[in-house]
């Protein structure tokens, strides 16, 4: 891949069900495997109380860097990673049910944009500390496309981190 335009994108990668961390693991190598595109830092494998849902087990939670060639947009990749759920055998019919692997696109390069099909950065992104945290692990001094930096937002939440759990 050549250096001329690489796009740093970050996807959020959950799951809690069956073997969470391997679930993980498996979504990273369908990542890695990608055409003009290669996996960067990946964050420590957080284990999260789930947020916005109800009665379902923890999650296991990290983010991952992608850098993507010139030929990538924001939407391909989307797609990209929908497709990977789809072949890991993500169910879609209870969408706040508990789920084999979620694959979200948090940001891509500092690209803003809003559209049903996609908002960038990730719209719940800021409220978020299985988000938050791991991404400061592995950009800390990441500024947002809107000026605010990465260390603000997370200094603006109400979390505790014990070893490798996340309370929100
Ligand atoms: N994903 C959600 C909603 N709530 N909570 C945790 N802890 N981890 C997640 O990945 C998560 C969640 C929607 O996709
Ligand atoms: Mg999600
Ligand atoms: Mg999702």
């Amino acid at each position: 891949m050549t250096q001329s335009r690489i796009t740093r994108a970050f996807i959020s990668l959950g799951s809690n069900i069956g073997d969470p961390e391997d679930n993980l693991r498996q979504a990273r190598d369908y990542l890695n495997d990608l055409h003009e595109a290669r996996l960067g830092p990946c964050s420590p494998v957080y284990f999260t109380e789930p947020q916005d849902l109800r009665d379902q087990p923890w999650f296991a939670n990290q983010v991952v860097s992608l850098d993507c060639g010139p030929t990538w947009t924001a939407q391909e990749l989307l797609r990209t990673l929908l497709q990977i759920e789809d072949r890991m055998g993500r169910v879609r019919e209870q969408d706040k049910g508990p789920r084999i692997v979620d694959l979200d696109l948090l940001l891509f390069g500092s690209q803003r944009r809003e559209s049903p099909e996609l908002t960038l950065p990730h719209p719940r992104l800021r409220e978020r500390a299985f988000v938050l945290v791991p991404l400061h692990d592995i950009a800390p001094e990441l500024v947002f496309p809107d000026g605010t930096r990465l260390s603000e937002a997370l200094a603006r939440l109400s979390f505790q981190v014990r070893g490798c759990r996340i309370h929100q």
